[in-house]
């Protein structure tokens, strides 16, 4: 036994119910350890745990680089779990406690050492937002998606529709666009869309807020959101809005009241300011990462929380949105994140919070605060392996499991996973324009645990670099675009919906150079498999819903060069 990489925490990623008789244990130990005999002994009422236990079986459920994480879902009866693990390694027995690793253990006489779930409580128990296992979502940079054929005064926009963009063009994308387009994205499978921000801003982004309470002019109207968002609902798709609240723009009245007024304005304590007054040569105030025009706000005011939190349940009581995506989340305080969580949910129950965190997010992820990230960790595998080839295949295995065991299963049920957005190169451009590469990467999305988002464009190859190149304008002519390709990816979201992928069951691992990525259930299999020598014809890439319903565990391949 591998002492060093045992290792275990109640009521944390390690330990968690899923309901209020289910939880899961996980057991970390070394790679080297896998096939290693290991048990949970527990009671589901830890008083009794001196006097009677049951021993259960753990099984291996993920493997890295460096580990290999054994789990167990335990049924209970009684909420106030009390365990130990006990490992054999063949030659001896090991009980694994909280006070280490002994070869002896006396049940009578257990310290108080046992691992513990003191008592189950109903609302600490992590919530699923029930959409979200059953969405696919699609991203959209509003500036570049669709611009709808009406009235407008459109002489702001200095880019035709399909020419290339530049950090500060416009072509004329807008809410009425969207709304015009939902058949199409209907059809395509989409049942949920994350928007940029459509708030009154100068640029064509729209990081940059003047007003949160208007529409963006080029946008459109509030009429025009509560359009889009009730033709989106009476077709089955949920909306999620951008909220922009680190910063907001230096033009905004209250920034423009403090380089007026300096410490004497009202909205002074409102920003981070060093000096009593705001010198824009020297920025001597914080800002998002080093843009002057995107003063940083100060979230330990009490004052700009209210006005966050007003702003967040405005929209959800006016428009009945589904969702906050959180930009620059990482950088606001827990405090106010668990205050923003307790105040929308108790307005809408099925609300997703996603926040903008490019890191391991589980600080944020432990139910009081996001429900999800926006899982660029799973961007950063398919970069390295399909884009830049800086990995093999099974690190991609081990990258994989590695992601899954940093947050408990409900949290990994609603993560965003995506492999593009406005602020990376696309897909298609990473990959060389390589369409089974393209698709190799995309089935591996729809795959993996989470709830997979595609970037506008993506289902018709759109190509673009980094930004301002990733938002070009949407190609709505079908006859310049790969309609296979198109097709493809329809059937990809297709699969996507099948029952097999409404659980957390996974089964990531590499053999003889090929990635295996199982889904199961209790009737139902579906198995992906990766390589680069797979020798199937194109026709054969993808099997349809069709022949899995008739058939048990079909492999679903995908080959690339
Ligand atoms: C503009 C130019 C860029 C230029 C940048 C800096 O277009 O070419 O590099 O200025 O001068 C918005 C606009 C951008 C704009 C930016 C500033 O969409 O076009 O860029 O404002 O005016 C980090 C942050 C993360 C952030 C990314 C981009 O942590 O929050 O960088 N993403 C959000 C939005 C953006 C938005 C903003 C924030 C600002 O999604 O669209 O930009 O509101 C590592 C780090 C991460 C880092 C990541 C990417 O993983 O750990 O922290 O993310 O790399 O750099």
């Amino acid at each position: 036994l591998h002492k060093l990489a045992v290792y275990h925490k109640s009521e944390s990623i390690y330990s968690f119910p899923i309901s209020e008789n289910e939880v899961v244990i996980r057991l970390r130990m070394a790679k080297e350890d896998k096939d290693l005999d290991v048990k949970i002994v527990y009671n589901d009422n830890r008083y009794k745990f001196y006097e009677t236990r049951y021993e259960k079986n753990m099984q291996v459920k993920y493997i890295d680089d460096l580990f290999s994480y054994f789990e167990v879902k335990l049924k209970l009866e009684d909420k106030r779990l009390g365990y130990i693990f006990k490992i054999n390694d063949g030659k001896n027995t090991y009980y694994y406690h909280e006070n280490g690793i002994t070869k002896d253990y006396d049940y009578n006489y257990a310290y108080y050492n046992f691992f513990q779930i003191p008592y189950i409580n109903k609302e600490d128990i992590v919530k699923e937002v029930k959409f979200m296992k059953n969405s696919v979502f699609y991203q959209i940079f509003v500036e570049r998606f669709n611009r709808a054929n009406y009235e407008k005064d459109d002489s702001y926009i200095d880019k035709k529709w399909g020419e290339l963009p530049t950090p500060t063009s416009f072509s004329g994308g807008d809410l009425k666009g969207i709304t015009k387009k939902l058949g199409y994205l209907k059809d395509l499978g989409i049942n949920a869309i994350y928007l940029t921000p459509i708030f009154k801003a100068n640029s064509n982004h729209k990081y940059d807020t003047l007003d949160y309470f208007e529409i963006d002019p080029h946008f459109g109207t509030k009429k025009d959101l509560k359009e889009l968002v009730d033709t989106a609902h009476s077709l089955g798709i949920k909306i999620v809005l951008d909220a922009v609240f680190n910063h907001i723009s230096s033009s905004h009245k209250f920034f423009l009241d403090v380089i007026e007024n300096g410490k004497n304005s009202k909205y002074y304590d409102w920003f981070l300011i060093k000096d009593d007054y705001v010198d824009l040569d020297k920025m001597n105030y914080e800002v998002f990462a080093d843009v002057a025009y995107m003063p940083k706000l100060n979230i330990k005011n009490e004052e700009v929380k209210k006005y966050l939190i007003e702003i967040s349940k405005h929209y959800l009581k006016e428009y009945d949105i589904d969702g906050w995506r959180l930009d620059v989340a990482d950088e606001l305080s827990h405090t106010f994140w668990q205050e923003f969580n307790r105040e929308l949910k108790a307005i809408k129950k099925d609300f997703v919070i996603i926040g903008e965190d490019w890191h391991d997010s589980q600080a944020f992820l432990r139910g009081n605060e996001w429900d999800s990230i926006m899982n660029y960790g799973l961007t950063k595998i398919f970069l390295d392996y399909f884009a830049m080839g800086k990995i093999s295949i099974k690190d991609v295995a081990n990258r994989l499991n590695s992601l899954i065991v940093r947050n408990i299963d409900q949290i990994n049920t609603m993560n965003l996973n995506l492999l593009d957005s406005h602020d990376t190169p696309r897909l298609m451009t990473l990959v060389k324009k390589e369409k089974n590469t393209f698709l190799s990467s995309l089935a591996m999305l729809f795959t993996y645990i989470g709830t997979p988002c595609i970037y506008y464009g993506t289902e018709i190859g759109l190509e673009g670099n980094g930004d301002p190149d990733c938002r070009r304008t949407f190609e709505w002519d079908f006859n310049k675009i790969d309609i296979n390709l198109h097709n493809t990816v329809k059937k990809l979201i297709e699969i996507r919906k099948l029952d097999v992928f409404k659980n957390t069951n996974i089964s990531i691992y590499e053999e003889d150079k090929k990635l295996y990525i199982k889904r199961y259930d209790d009737k139902n299999e579906l198995t992906l498999i990766i390589a680069k020598d797979l020798n199937y014809d194109e026709s054969d890439i993808i099997l349809s819903s069709k022949d899995y319903d008739n058939k048990k565990g079909i492999n679903f391949v995908i080959k690339y060069q």
